[in-house]
């Protein structure tokens, strides 16, 4: 446990750190006292202090967060989640889960492979959830990095409330170095407000429990918008003078984007709300393509345009692998036609 003197110490560092990025003080939003996380969260004061005092600080998080993985171009992001094995194993996890897949699709109204994808890219279908304590991760976060301390203190106070309702050992928890839990990588606001008891044992477990990790990964989407059967990702030539409607970002339709010239295979239509995106490729140039609301629901998971392309880049291998498989298998396919 630090103490406050050290705390502050960090503090004050990591507040000179804050200003050398250019971000200026006023723009870091007051992190909340423990008596206001109390009132937000329900759980008592006393509580959260008796998590406080079981934490430990971890300077190698704040490290790691401060050279995110999505801070590198797109061609170098790509390598890391479009890989063979990630496919292949998709598929495979797919083929297995495949009732339940369908079964949440017919529910909630979200495509396997995107699930699939999900699953994939955030823990390598289960295999990865992370090794770190979950309570220190949020703890130093929460406390110990004024960029995201309105943020992750929050989601501590939300993790205490959620290890008491699912009568966890605060210490024992483990996740990413930013405190996600489980197949899913789910912070515990999205656990305590999206994970659900998918196959009817009567506990909610993102760990072990696959069945609970899809139905809550399809809940997560659908609570957030996910438009069945609609399309997600179209790639676009954009010519030179049509370049600045991404700067538009979710307040451009197609009407806008067809009278500046872009063109994309499929007609989107007119009224529909989409954003444009640039990526960067490894030979100097740039990939262009236009999101629709659903890209933007997967944004809502991780909001690294970068991710969002993974995810749907994945998605789309994982249900052509398992087409593939169908047909080797004798199944006659029949087309799934999407609204564009
Ligand atoms: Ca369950």
């Amino acid at each position: 446990m630090m103490t406050t003197k050290h705390r502050l110490s960090l503090r004050t560092f990591l507040g000179a750190a804050v200003l050398s990025l250019g971000l200026s003080a006023a723009s870091v939003p007051a992190a909340p006292s423990l008596s206001e996380l109390a009132a937000y969260s329900g759980v008592s004061e006393q509580m959260l202090r008796d998590a406080v005092a079981a934490s430990t600080l971890q300077p190698t998080i704040i490290k790691t967060m401060t050279r995110p993985y999505e801070s590198k171009p797109w061609w170098q992001y790509r390598k890391l989640f479009i890989t063979t094995s990630r496919i292949d194993a998709g598929v495979q996890f797919y083929l297995q889960h495949e009732a339940t897949l369908q079964r949440a699709e017919r529910d909630l109204g979200v495509p396997p492979e995107i699930i699939c994808a999900i699953i994939g890219v955030e823990t390598f279908y289960g295999r990865n959830m992370g090794t770190w304590s979950v309570l220190d991760a949020l703890y130093t976060l929460g406390f110990n990095y004024p960029p995201r301390e309105s943020y992750f203190s929050k989601e501590f106070a939300n993790f205490v409330k959620l290890a008491q309702r699912e009568n966890w050992v605060l210490t024992s928890v483990k996740g990413s170095y930013a405190g996600a839990l489980g197949m899913g990588q789910f912070m515990p606001s999205s656990y305590l407000d999206y994970a659900i008891d998918f196959d009817g044992d009567g506990k909610v477990n993102l760990f072990t429990d696959i069945e609970d990790a899809i139905g809550s990964v399809a809940n997560y989407f659908k609570g957030h918008g996910w438009q069945s059967g609609h399309g997600i990702y179209y790639p676009a030539l954009v010519p030179d003078q049509a370049a600045a409607l991404k700067d538009k970002e979710w307040n451009l339709n197609g009407r806008e984007l067809y009278g500046a010239g872009v063109s994309t295979k499929v007609n989107l239509h007119p009224d529909e709300k989409m954003r444009l995106f640039v990526y960067d490729l490894e030979d100097g140039s740039q990939s262009w393509g236009v999101g629709l609301e659903n890209f933007h629901v997967i944004m809502r998971y991780n909001k690294s345009p970068l991710y969002a392309r993974a995810v749907y880049e994945l998605s789309e291998f994982i249900r052509i692998g398992y087409l593939q498989q169908l047909k080797a298998q004798g199944h006659v396919i029949a087309p799934k036609g999407r609204i564009p």
